[in-house]
């Protein structure tokens, strides 16, 4: 049966996400937002305040079922992106993870070889059941023609956390690792590396149609860390996903590393990749997208800004990217003040635009 929508042309993709990833282009483009279900929800926080703490809150499969939904049901979303955290990873590897009210991620910082020892992968997969069993919920009762995403931090994101044992502007101690320590900066990424790509598995057999990796920190690294720290370890993420899942689609989210996401897209062999704010659309972005399909930037504060300045910038967006693969999306995460009037207004306008 050949499935198609006014939306589609010609694709037998019902999902629209789908058929951009293996390089579709759509009259008009799918749309989702990046952390889209989360504290400018009111929904969110009624749910949020159900559970005893954020992590607990991650592995309550209802719960999370519930918030990942949300935005799909008020705003029509063309993608579900699981209710979880980068930080379930170190959290299933034995470090111990906490967040703060007010404060954000808090964790027991690794202060050397001891601590790396002592992390442990044999049970992550126990450790994450409830994830899984959040994403088939979620697969149950999620439109079927709207894409499930799930995701993990890419391990440099991820080891910024577990080093610092919070979040940080310039993730100079995570770097001064590297630099001080580049044997055991590679044991720790290499540990990370398996655990991720376990972990992507287990939301592709769990449901999940697509996954993300988040490098929310890469835009850190000079030339010789991004390829050591970034690039390399995800090229190695995707080759283990595809060995067991040889059709999985990938989005990579290389943040803020300017002129070097062209070496990313050649060499992670990532499906789309991810553009942040800070990239020119209609210079580096078109160049990436004559080569794969690209998603995103609309800045979070243009977003939170509303009226004419959202309408300018989701136009000139639109007009650069929208002829090509292209999904939108913001070029990093929504932010929490963002009125709920003006993620309605964003939806409009991409619905009404056709290339
Ligand atoms: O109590 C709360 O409600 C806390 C806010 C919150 C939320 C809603 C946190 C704590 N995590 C999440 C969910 C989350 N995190 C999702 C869910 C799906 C979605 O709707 O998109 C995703 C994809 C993430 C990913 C994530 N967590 C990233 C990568 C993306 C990005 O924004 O760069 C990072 C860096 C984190 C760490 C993290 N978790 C939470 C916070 C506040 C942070 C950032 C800490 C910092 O400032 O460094």
């Amino acid at each position: 049966m050949t499935i198609s929508s006014p939306d589609q042309v010609g694709s037998k993709e019902a999902k629209k996400i789908l058929a951009v990833a293996r390089g579709e282009t759509l009259a008009s483009p799918p749309v989702w937002l990046m952390r889209q279900a989360g504290r400018y929800l009111p929904e969110y926080r009624e749910v949020r305040a159900k559970a005893k703490d954020f992590l607990d809150f991650c592995y309550t499969p209802e719960l999370a079922i519930e918030a990942t939904l949300q935005p799909v049901t008020r705003f029509g979303m063309d993608a579900a992106i699981l209710f979880s955290d980068i930080l379930v990873i170190p959290d299933a590897l034995g470090q111990r993870v906490r967040f703060l009210e007010g404060e954000g991620p808090v964790l027991d910082a690794l202060q050397g070889e001891a601590d790396l020892a002592k992390l442990n992968s044999d049970r992550l997969i126990d450790h994450l059941q409830p994830v899984y069993a959040a994403l088939k919920g979620v697969r149950e009762r999620l439109d079927p023609n709207r894409t499930l995403i799930g995701f993990a931090g890419a391990p440099w994101t991820v080891a910024t956390y577990m080093i610092e044992g919070r979040g940080s502007k310039d993730h100079a101690l995570a770097r001064l690792w590297a630099y001080e320590h580049p044997v055991r900066m590679a044991r720790l990424m290499d540990l990370l590396i398996e655990a991720i790509s376990t972990h992507l598995i287990g939301q592709l057999d769990a449901g999940a149609d697509i996954v993300q990796i988040f490098d929310s920190w890469a835009g850190v690294l000079p030339d010789s860390l991004l390829w050591f720290l970034s690039i390399e370890p995800t090229a190695r993420i995707v080759t283990r996903v595809r060995e067991q899942k040889p059709d999985a689609l990938i989005i990579g989210f290389p943040r803020a590393i300017g002129d070097r996401y062209p070496l990313y897209q050649r060499e992670t062999g990532v499906d789309v990749v991810g553009l942040d704010t800070s990239l020119s659309i209609s210079g580096l972005g078109r160049e990436l997208q004559k080569i794969g399909p690209v998603q995103g930037n609309l800045d979070p504060i243009a977003l939170l800004a509303g009226g004419d300045a959202l309408k300018r910038e989701v136009e000139t967006i639109l007009e650069a990217l929208g002829r090509g693969p292209f999904i939108f999306n913001l070029g990093h995460g929504i932010l929490k003040e963002t009125p709920i009037p003006h993620v309605e207004q964003l939806v409009e306008m991409i619905r009404a635009w056709r290339a």
